[in-house]
């Protein structure tokens, strides 16, 4: 038997839960390297050979290693276009595909760090905004649409719904019918609640401590 090109350093209850999902929607065979953060193998020589940031995700093409969840997210979907995850370069969705694929890191998570860390900072100097304009361009994205491109689900949908995930779940976005329902759009994917089940049985083995 030959080895899945693909490899997942994954680690339960943290962001490469977002990379998990987005490989059960690829539809590839890949290995989960998963381990306890507790262990420290993030912080290696050899991890930080392949991520000098020391986090996870990082996800292994074959002996390339890619790291951060916008590039992990826009490279398997273009490198697995049969998946169906990502418009083609010349399809006129393409700049809002790229565009929302950014806005999950960029804006999103500072955004909600804000909101959860309590930062007074103004919005017009940093990168990210507000909260509430973060809010007032997401919303009406999934408002009237399933997905963040209308009819066809993307990688950008993982992205942005992870984050959308993470904030409901932290209190750090608000509970708004919205995003209620796009969330649970998002969990009734089988590729979700598979990945969901990986995180429950990984959890289970490396339970968190104290
Ligand atoms: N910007 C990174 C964020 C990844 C991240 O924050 N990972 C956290 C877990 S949720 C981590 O590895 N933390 C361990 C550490 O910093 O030591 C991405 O998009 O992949």
């Amino acid at each position: 038997m030959t080895s899945p090109a693909l490899t997942l350093y994954y680690a339960p209850r943290t962001r490469s839960r977002t990379a998990l999902w987005l490989l059960e929607e690829l539809g590839q065979p890949y290995a989960l390297e998963s381990f306890d953060m507790a262990s420290g193998r993030h912080r290696q020589p050899d991890f930080l050979a392949l991520n000098p940031m020391g986090k996870v995700p990082l996800v292994m093409d074959g002996a390339v290693p890619v790291s951060e969840l916008g590039a992990i997210a826009i490279h398997l979907a273009d490198r697995f276009p049969q998946a169906g995850l990502a418009p083609a370069i010349d399809h006129p969705h393409r700049p809002a595909y790229l565009r929302w694929c950014f806005f999950a890191s960029a804006i999103m998570e500072p955004c909600l760090a804000e909101r959860f860390f309590k930062w007074q900072v103004p919005d017009s100097t940093v990168a990210w905004g507000s909260y509430d304009r973060m809010m007032a361009a997401l919303q009406p994205a999934v408002a009237d649409s399933p997905w963040l491109l209308g009819d066809a689900f993307s990688a950008a949908d993982v992205l942005v719904g992870a984050a959308v995930d993470f904030g409901l779940t932290f209190g750090a976005i608000e509970k708004t019918p919205t995003l209620l329902a796009y969330q649970a759009r998002l969990a009734a994917r089988p590729a979700y609640q598979r990945a969901d089940a990986i995180e429950a049985r990984e959890s289970t083995r490396f339970p968190r401590n104290g």
